[in-house]
């Protein structure tokens, strides 16, 4: 499979490779507010609802069958390390929403992961190619630490708008808050802004 680069996104916000106050890391350190989740292949489902023409769901089976490519992006930890060149491999965000048939009232999207965690983008900042739910990591089944068997990745914003174990996406007609939003961090999430607490 070839390999989409979009490791040069940094300068659509006008800054450099690595964002202000953030250290690289070869290292992948796994962040989670709470533990790692079990889950089954056979029981695993993924849900899609909301301001959308039609609910969906998807066995992984068929999550895996959606449109999906490579891509090789960095990855921003609010908590001060960037690892860079990571190749993901899943489906953009644009090719899920064009499945699920957005409706023109939605706004936002909230991310939802089966560890009970949530998180939001504005719907404008998904619609993004770079936004993926990904289930390999450099060519191997993504690890349960790190949030499998499916995540979103979000390369343009601090790492936390990318929700690990992702079972269900929520189009909103309104804002509402994540897991960290609601506890401080910021909303935006911008890395090159260095927008990390609210
Ligand atoms: N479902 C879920 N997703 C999550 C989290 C979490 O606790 N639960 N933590 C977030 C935070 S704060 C970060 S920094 C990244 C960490 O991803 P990693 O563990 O693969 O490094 O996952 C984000 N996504
Ligand atoms: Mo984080």
């Amino acid at each position: 499979m070839s390999v989409r680069d979009v490791t040069d996104l940094y300068e659509e916000f006008g800054g450099e490779r690595l964002p202000p106050g953030q250290r690289e890391t070869a290292r992948f350190p796994v962040l989670s507010k709470s533990g790692t989740p079990s889950w089954s292949p056979e029981t695993w489902t993924f849900e899609v609802w909301g301001a959308v023409e039609d609910d969906r769901s998807f066995s992984l089976e068929e999550f895996k069958r959606l449109p999906h490519e490579r891509q090789r992006q960095d990855f921003h930890c609010v908590t001060g390390w960037s690892r860079f060149d990571n190749e993901f491999t899943g489906v953009p965000f644009p090719a899920l929403a064009e499945r699920a048939g957005v409706r023109d009232d939605a706004t936002h999207v909230m991310f939802h992961g089966f560890d009970g965690y949530a998180t939001d983008l504005p719907l404008s900042e998904c619609m993004r190619e770079e936004v993926l739910f990904a289930w390999e990591l450099d060519g191997e089944p993504l690890p349960d630490d790190h949030g499998g068997p499916v995540r979103v990745v979000t390369p343009h914003k601090y790492a936390y708008k990318g929700a690990k174990w992702v079972d269900g996406v929520e189009f909103l007609t309104e804002r509402e808050l994540g897991y960290w939003e609601k506890r401080g961090y910021s909303d935006t999430a911008n890395p090159w802004n260095e927008e990390r607490y609210s």
